[in-house]
């Protein structure tokens, strides 16, 4: 055990050290929260993450995921000791083009890094999926996630926190790194270990106070974590900046590389630069479940008039009897979305996050780094307060699937609160993301089946209220594509989701008026079908281009910029989309309301022409 005890100090000692030494070199970085975490940090990697180094990705491995992603050298430096990455790499530290970047992220060269981390707030829901997956499949392996105590105001902590207890997933333990000070300053709880203690042990989870210093204290704690029933919570006095006296809780180190001769004074300090390698405990020996067949069953097929949310729900409850890797989640709205389906269906597919949209989708994203096609789904509207989690997704080079339904002033009565009016603009500006909006049953059911084999972040909008059928069930729905529903060569209509049904209408109108009309159904509204748009901009003089959404971001700046970068056009655009506030109606007097109904297509394809 001495030995033991002297390898961690040792080890610590050379983690602090390297976290230096890669943040002087860099000129930048967060040594001193690094230094806070290095016997927490060094405890786990020698005796307690079990890692097949040959096979990161294995899903018999333990994880460890660095939520407060600021104190990326000391995991960085931890990468070195284990020999995942060499010094020279390590030094790269938050150059240019380096996969060592300022906060963890999931490239290609760190495949030890599986999330991307560094917005406060987002491990343990990340945590909390990776330990639903592995729990999915009888796994042994455990997740670990170590926290800020600044960072553990953030609401999303707390919602995982329950969400975990209330998955009773003892697979998962954090370690809450209690250093007493944030970016600016001192924190609200300082070094009340107790403030933490108590919420955690409310929200259900086990929770012990060691000194976070004190090597064979966090062993113990560790050993302790893997034994519980329920998650644990370990909460660690620490001091930031430990070892090194002109900066150990001190203000105003927060985020600053010491210069060159503090440095220097500082590893000296320390004990001077160390060369220790170690090599982290096998997993323990565990074969994947074998996958049930497919069940071989038909898609859905739909009769009479059916909202596409029903058409979402339905599709993905046949495909869990189709892909033993499918997981939906719901955050509490499943019989509006039509998750329901899968819940009443598939039960073992479906996992219910509550009203807890951060902890929703921090869940899809650890799910899906553990290989599950993850599917989450809530009012498009209320996938907005965690733009934050899918935008951390997206670095993280997650693949989500994301189904908003309840779209635009079309959900009538309930009025704006529950109306996604921002969501195309939102999931548009997501790197490489994909954005579907379909308008018929079919078109999503083939739509949502291509989602569960798209990479990256693709996003379903889904429309309340029962539409007719447009298409047949073998009609293809290529991401990138459109549907001409009406040929014409006056005035171009291009259309998504619901205002398909009020372009259709409008176009009938107008050729009774003897404008002859071409219909676009832009059912993907990213990539969008630029070819399709190009075309009739040299066809026809005029596009009218109808949304439910905000007139800012939505599809008629798809258009304009799939039409901008396409070079010159000869055709003059016009955007009809909800401009002002709306209030509650019926979704004709909202959509009449709001200039996008078929009048206000005919008045606009008629004024110009
Ligand atoms: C959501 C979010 N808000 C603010 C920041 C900026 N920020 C980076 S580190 C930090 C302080 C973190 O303090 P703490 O969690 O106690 O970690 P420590 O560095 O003290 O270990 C802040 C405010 C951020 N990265 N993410």
């Amino acid at each position: 055990m001495d030995d033991r005890i002297d390898l961690w100090n040792e080890l610590a000692a050379q983690l602090g050290v390297d976290s230096i030494r890669s943040t002087t070199e860099a000129g930048s970085g967060h040594p001193t929260s690094s230094l806070s975490a290095a016997h927490l940090v060094a405890v786990l990697f020698a005796d307690h993450l079990r890692t097949d180094l040959d096979d990161p990705r294995s899903p018999a491995n333990d994880r460890f995921l660095l939520s407060k992603g600021h104190a990326a050298p000391v995991l960085y430096a931890a990468l070195k000791a284990v020999g995942a990455i060499d010094d020279a790499t390590m030094m790269t530290l938050r150059r240019f083009g380096s996969p060592i970047q300022g906060h963890p992220a999931p490239v290609p060269e760190l495949p030890w890094v599986e999330a991307a981390t560094g917005s406060l707030g987002q491990g343990p829901a990340i945590g909390l999926g990776m330990a639903l997956a592995m729990r999915m499949d009888d796994s042994p392996a455990r997740v670990w996630v170590m926290l800020g105590d600044s960072e553990s105001a953030e609401g999303s902590v707390w919602e995982a926190f329950e969400a975990a207890s209330y998955h009773g997933l003892a697979n998962l333990a954090c370690v809450l790194d209690l250093n007493r000070l944030g970016q600016r300053g001192p924190t609200m709880h300082e070094r009340d270990a107790d403030a933490f203690l108590l919420r955690a042990h409310d929200y259900g989870w086990q929770a012990l106070a060691i000194d976070g210093h004190d090597v064979a204290a966090i062993d113990a704690a560790y050993r302790e974590a893997a034994e519980q029933d329920r998650p644990t919570l370990i909460v660690a006095r620490t001091v930031k900046g430990h070892g090194v006296s002109e900066v150990a809780d001190q203000e105003g180190w927060h985020g600053k590389a010491m210069p060159k001769d503090l440095a220097e004074r500082a590893i000296e300090e320390l004990g001077g630069v160390r060369s220790i390698t170690i090599t982290p405990p096998k997993p323990e020996p565990w074969l994947p479940p074998t996958a049930p067949p497919p069940a071989g069953a038909s898609a859905p097929t739909f009769e009479d008039d059916v909202a596409t949310r029903k058409a979402f729900g339905a599709t993905l409850a046949w495909l869990a009897g189709e892909r033993a890797d499918l997981v939906v989640l719901d955050g509490e709205v499943g019989n509006s979305t039509h998750t329901e389906d899968v819940e009443k269906a598939a039960p073992e597919h479906f996992v219910q996050m509550y009203i807890a949209e951060q902890a929703l989708i921090g869940a899809a994203t650890g799910l899906q780094a553990l290989g599950k096609t993850a599917f989450a789904a809530t009012f498009g509207a209320f996938l907005t307060r965690a733009f934050d989690q899918v935008r951390m997704a997206s670095i993280g080079r997650a693949d989500l699937r994301l189904c908003g339904s309840h779209a635009g002033v079309s959900i009538g009565e309930d009025g704006p609160s529950q109306m996604a009016l921002e969501d195309l603009a939102m999931f548009r500006a997501i790197n490489g993301s994909t954005v579907l909006y379909p308008s018929d049953p079919y078109a999503t059911a083939r739509l949502v089946a291509a989602m569960a084999d798209l990479p990256g972040i693709s996003y379903l909008r889904t429309t309340r209220e029962a539409t007719p059928s447009l298409y047949g069930p073998d009609e293809d729905f290529p991401i990138g594509g459109s549907k001409t529903l009406r040929d014409g060569d006056d005035v171009t209509i291009v259309a998504a989701g619901i205002t398909v049904h009020e372009a259709l209408r409008g176009a009938d109108r107008l050729a009774a008026d003897g404008v002859s009309a071409r219909v676009l159904d832009c059912y993907s509204v990213k990539p969008i079908d630029a070819a399709a748009l190009r075309a009739a901009a040299s066809d026809t003089p005029l596009l009218v281009v109808v949304e439910d959404h905000r007139i800012e971001g939505g599809l008629g700046d798809a258009v304009l910029d799939a039409l901008a970068s396409s070079g010159a056009t000869a055709a003059r655009v016009r955007k009809l989309a909800v401009t002002e506030m709306p209030g509650s109606g019926s979704p004709e007097e909202l959509r009449a309301w709001a200039g996008i109904d078929a009048d206000a297509i005919v008045r606009a394809a008629t004024s110009a022409t």
